[in-house]
């Protein structure tokens, strides 16, 4: 669609509230990065746009659990990422920040022509309240249970496990992420767009106008458009954040997601005076790069907000990917199983080339992916070393030894249909590859540029320039071998100069075709060649003469090497050694493995077990028992009543997580007091290996069913 004279390229902006791990790369970093290099190698007018996101809860939360500022914890970690993504090599034009002063004027000035434009619907609604705290909670702050999949973990704005996005009213069970304490509500007035008008809008743009994106992408769209769009406030009840510019707002901040997306537009504006051309021309091609839990603000949201100030290009694609997970778990910062930037470029310096490449290379693009260390190694022994870096390094060592480490000719006497058809594969090679990235489809396109080298691999093992020079030695030493005689002795060298002239040819294509993936590489390569950067230009790919006769090499290097299993080891027992258990995990597994199975019990009859009533309840309050670590008292719902019951379960279960769970009650066990509470009943546990799980029907029943 369309003719575009400059490209505009976002990639997400990560909280400033921790590092970057490799989830982050591979989901929206690299791929962008790989875009705009082959962009820039075509000569395209880009900019590369990013910065850090340095508003909205998860800061505050962060800034909470460290007890600091908000401030302390944006500056450390605008820092970390910063670093990090330089030191992979992603070539952001810039790397701004929400905090800026220019980004802060930039995301007030568009509130306020939204709201002098009408476009804001004022409510005051009822909020959640943090009793005990005194603040109002954010959705994020507010923890329950998903009414869709029963995920316990859930927050108020989203659930993590099935992806629904939700509000705090949602929720079954909230309660305060702050102080536990069951949130109450109160009156507070915000500023809310209106989506539902935008809907028809955004029906005819995107479900009619872009059936081009990504299956994942235009899947959740449909699905959100096709479910209804509603009002949603984009203002908070925070001091911390872009201060929303009308009197009467005390205490009252731009939602998070009104003022991130808009970084991309401030950030323009801190990068270049042109600024303007890239936000505001129609040929501009505008592509935010995002993970999959991103796709509503920037598909539907955001294009909304452009759509209602008026005056922006919108996203021409958002090509969105899914999320990778690490030796088969989803990564998770909290329990820290992830693998770090900030690590990985100190065990592996200077191999920030085989990271990209096996992130590529397993990018989850139409679905979750995985990274296991394993497969790490055996992409770059198997792949990096053994087909790139030995095409490479058997070109040079080779022209090194048969042809005085220059550029030797091509002689046309003596080509063959071999020789003609590996020329030929090089302008095949690029036109695969350009078509894959013009896709957005970067495992392919790395895939396609690894296959020029793997076809370099095969000629040259089909030339064996190497046997050619050994017969010639034979030769001039006064053995005729298979024929050949002195008189030969041209057109062999002839052979071997083809063969090597042809390799060298291929191995600047390659400079070209991997720049883009493989930067640091590409550089190498070029230096081996001796060639400057110009010779990268996307232009130049597919080219047979890119490197001249007769012009002398460096000596050979190793581009890649070998990553030994000790190392591939020490990878894994670090991910292991550093994941947090959960305070409960950890407290069971000790006793667990000091603890003899139970021994079978005496045999009984059907009346012992008659006598048990055992009945389902749902547990709808749970709290600790004052100075007993391992005591909650639970009240528990079991139809015709409500029993309190003492349960040693403290160590196993956080009190917020299990409210709402069913159980098993035992409930004509005589009551008993525990630490001054009576409790009126025991509830059923299996254990296993020191985990304990509550005993539930398979689905869930009314209160009071009995079990027998
Ligand atoms: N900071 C969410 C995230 O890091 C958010 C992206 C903003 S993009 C405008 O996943
Ligand atoms: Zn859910």
């Amino acid at each position: 669609m369309g003719n575009f004279n400059r490209y505009l390229i976002t990639a997400a902006l990560p909280y400033a509230n921790g590092p970057v791990h490799i989830g982050h790369l591979a989901g929206c970093y690299l791929p962008a990065d790989i875009y705009v290099r082959y962009l820039r190698a075509k000569k395209a007018d880009v900019k590369f746009i990013c910065g850090s996101d340095e508003h909205g809860v998860p800061i505050t939360i962060k800034a909470m659990k460290e007890n600091v500022t908000p401030q302390d914890v944006v500056d450390r970690y605008h820092k970390i990422i910063g670093d990090s993504f330089a030191a992979m090599g992603i070539s952001f034009d810039i790397f701004a920040r929400t905090s800026a002063p220019i980004h802060h004027t930039t995301a007030s000035d568009f509130f306020l022509k939204m709201y002098n434009d009408g476009l804001f619907e004022e409510k005051e609604s009822e909020q959640y309240f943090d009793p005990e705290k005194q603040v109002f909670l954010a959705d994020r702050y507010i923890v329950g249970t998903c009414p869709k999949c029963g995920n316990d973990k859930a927050y108020g704005d989203q659930c993590e496990r099935c992806g629904t996005s939700l509000s705090p009213d949602e929720l079954i069970n909230p309660h305060s992420a702050l102080s536990n304490a069951v949130p109450v509500k109160k009156a507070t007035k915000h500023w809310y767009m209106p989506l539902q008008n935008y809907e028809p809008w955004l029906k005819e743009w995107l479900l009619e106008g872009h059936k081009d994106w990504k299956n994942n992408v235009y899947g959740q769209c449909k699905s959100w458009l096709d479910s209804g769009l509603q009002s949603r406030a984009m203002t908070r009840d925070s001091n911390w954040g872009i201060k929303v510019p009308l009197p009467d707002a005390e205490g009252k901040v731009l939602y998070v997601w009104f003022d991130a997306p808009i970084g991309y537009i401030s950030a323009t504006k801190e990068l270049t005076p042109d600024w303007a051309d890239y936000w505001c021309k129609d040929d501009t091609k505008l592509v935010h790069f995002i993970g999959k839990d991103n796709i509503v603000f920037h598909c539907i949201i955001f294009p909304a907000m452009l759509k209602a100030h008026g005056g922006f290009v919108l996203p021409e694609n958002v090509p969105a990917n899914e999320f990778l997970n690490i030796e088969g778990e989803k990564v998770s910062t909290s329990r820290n199983w992830a693998v770090w930037i900030h690590d990985y470029i100190k065990d592996f310096p200077d191999q920030q080339d085989v990271l990209r490449y096996v992130l590529c290379s397993t990018a989850p693009e139409t679905k979750d992916n995985d990274f296991t260390w394993k497969d790490f190694q055996t992409r770059n022994n198997s792949e990096l070393v053994n087909n790139l870096g030995n095409f490479v390094n058997r070109t040079m060592v080779l022209t090194h030894k048969l042809c005085g480490g220059k550029v030797p000719r091509f002689h046309e006497e003596v080509a063959d249909d071999t020789d003609r058809e590996m020329l030929a594969a090089f302008q095949t090679a690029k036109d695969s590859v350009e078509a894959s990235l013009e896709a957005y489809r970067f495992r392919e396109a790395q895939a396609g540029m690894m296959d020029l080298s793997d076809q370099g691999n095969k000629y040259m093992q089909k030339k064996e320039p190497w046997i050619l020079a050994k017969v010639m030695e034979k030769i001039k030493a006064g053995t005729p071998v298979d024929g050949y005689t002195e008189v030969d002795l041209p057109a062999l060298q002839m052979k071997i100069d083809n063969c090597l002239h042809v390799c060298l040819q291929l191995m600047a294509n390659l400079a070209i075709l991997t720049h883009p993936f493989l930067p640091f590489t590409s550089r190498k390569i070029c230096h081996l060649l001796k060639v400057v950067d110009r010779m990268l230009e996307w232009e130049n790919a597919g080219s047979t003469k890119l490197v001249n006769v007769g012009y002398s090499l460096r000596e050979p290097e190793l581009l890649f090497k070998k990553i030994e299993d000790d190392m591939i080891a020490a990878q894994v027992e670090k991910l292991h050694a550093g994941l947090v258990k959960p305070a409960a995990e950890a407290a069971a597994a000790p006793a667990a493995a000091e603890k003899p199975a139970a021994p079978a019990k005496a045999e009984i009859q059907y009346d012992d077990f008659a006598k048990l009533d055992l009945r389902v309840g749902t547990i709808i309050q749970a709290e600790k028992v004052e100075k007993a670590d391992k005591l909650l008292k639970l009240l528990v719902d079991i139809g015709t009543e409500q029993r309190t019951v003492v349960s040693g379960i403290a160590m196993h279960f956080n009190p917020a997580d299990i409210i709402g769970k069913q159980v098993t009650l035992v409930a004509n066990l005589a009551p008993r007091k525990m630490r001054g509470i009576e409790s009126q009943g025991m509830i059923l546990m299996a254990e296993d290996n020191g985990k304990l799980i509550f005993v539930n029907p398979a689905e869930t029943v009314a209160p009071g069913s009995g079990v027998s």
